[in-house]
């Protein structure tokens, strides 16, 4: 197949760029290198060496280059990455929630027209994520897939849209994506997956690995805290689950939904997540194996203090995808921090003041 990766120079389009070339796959991309420069503003930098990839230097936001570079290559299949991807970022101030709503919404807005006008066929695979199912509305309940439920109220049955939610501008951004897919794709008779992922870790060879508030998530900025010597930032209580999900597997799982496609007209909605942790669970298994100290701080953002919810994963288990634990990944991402720990720059480590939610 011939895919096209857009945002293909960051964490996870570099190593999908490798994966599904492996596969035998034509892979192509674009990128504004948006987050090379995001995390270089916030005094930053990814950890490991990134290998040098082959991409077109297009922004998403403008729309004439991205239509005419769909136009020119004619993928098979779209994976959408080309977003400002940090919560905490997104939540700085007034600039940096308006950057990250413009260049999400407006990429996802263009490649639907452009999808549209060039050829209807493409498939379409959009990242979402596990957040458009905040705590507050599905605290210790399993979270279906599909974009649709079927409730009772007043004695009779109601197909509501499944309830979403956000918890951050950048969720957000990612909520109004999908409202606005649901809606464009049958009535332009598109194809897409939109994928709701869970917190990606691990880390695969010729990949940056950011581990700095703004852009390293839980697991990572936890391990480089723990190979520096810094006690682990627990936010509150620590109670806080979230489903996570392996690097490889998730390459493993946008290889499987793009040789397995939506159907053309259809709005697939996927739970691509591997099993649910909570902060205080991942800072255990962290300490067993390296001995780390543990701190429990005043939580910055503004969430449930606990919650114990599980994702519906049926879609990618029934194309045969292999699950990786967090347990196993966990002593080569050791390892791979551990080798890097020169580059850690240890002051980005801790929450920034100016960064509260509240
Ligand atoms: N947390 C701590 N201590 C820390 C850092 C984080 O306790 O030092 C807690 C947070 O309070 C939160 C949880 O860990 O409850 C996860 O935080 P995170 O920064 O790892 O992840 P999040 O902001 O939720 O966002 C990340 C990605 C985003 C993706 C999302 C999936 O940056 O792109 O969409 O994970 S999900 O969390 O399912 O929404």
């Amino acid at each position: 197949m011939k895919i096209l990766i857009s945002g293909i120079n960051g964490y996870m389009g570099t190593a999908l760029y490798f994966h599904l070339k492996e596969q035998g796959h034509e892979v192509i991309g674009f990128d504004n290198d948006s987050r090379e420069f995001n995390v270089k503003s916030i005094g930053s930098n990814s950890i490991t060496e990134k290998a040098v990839i082959p991409y077109n230097g297009l922004n998403a936001t403008d729309y004439e280059s991205l239509k005419a570079y769909i136009e020119k290559n004619n993928p098979d299949t779209i994976i959408w990455l080309a977003e400002q991807p940090s919560a905490p970022f997104s939540m700085i101030n007034q600039r940096h929630a308006t950057d990250t709503m413009n260049n999400n919404m407006q990429g996802t807005l263009n490649v639907l027209y452009a999808i549209k006008e060039v050829n209807p066929k493409i498939h379409l695979i959009k990242i979402g994520t596990e957040g458009e199912y905040p705590a507050d509305l599905w605290k210790d309940k399993h979270i279906p897939e599909g974009d649709k439920i079927t409730v009772q109220y007043k004695g009779e049955d109601w197909e509501i849209p499944t309830p979403r939610g956000f918890g951050s501008i950048y969720h957000s951004t990612k909520l109004s994506s999908s409202q606005l897919i649901s809606w464009l794709t049958p009535i332009w008779g598109l194809r897409v997956t939109d994928v709701n992922q869970g917190i990606v870790f691990g880390h695969v060879n010729g990949t940056r690995l950011d581990v700095d508030y703004y852009f390293g998530t839980v697991v990572h900025r936890f391990v480089a805290q723990a190979v520096s010597g810094i006690p682990l930032t627990v936010y509150g209580e620590g109670g806080q689950t979230r489903g996570m999900i392996c690097l490889q597997n998730s390459l493993e799982s946008l290889q499987l939904l793009s040789e397995n496609p939506a159907k053309q007209g259809d709005f697939r909605v996927v739970h691509q997540t591997g099993y649910e942790y909570s902060v205080n669970q991942v800072a255990k298994m962290i300490q067993d194996l390296t001995g780390c100290k543990i701190e429990h701080i005043e939580n910055p953002r503004v969430e449930m203090p606990r919650n114990k919810f599980t994702f519906d994963t049926s879609t990618l288990d029934k194309l045969g995808l292999k699950k990786i634990r967090l347990d196993d990944e966990l002593p080569r991402l050791i390892k791979v921090v551990e080798d890097n720990k020169d580059r850690i720059i240890k002051e980005s480590l801790m929450p920034q003041d100016h960064a509260k939610w509240s």
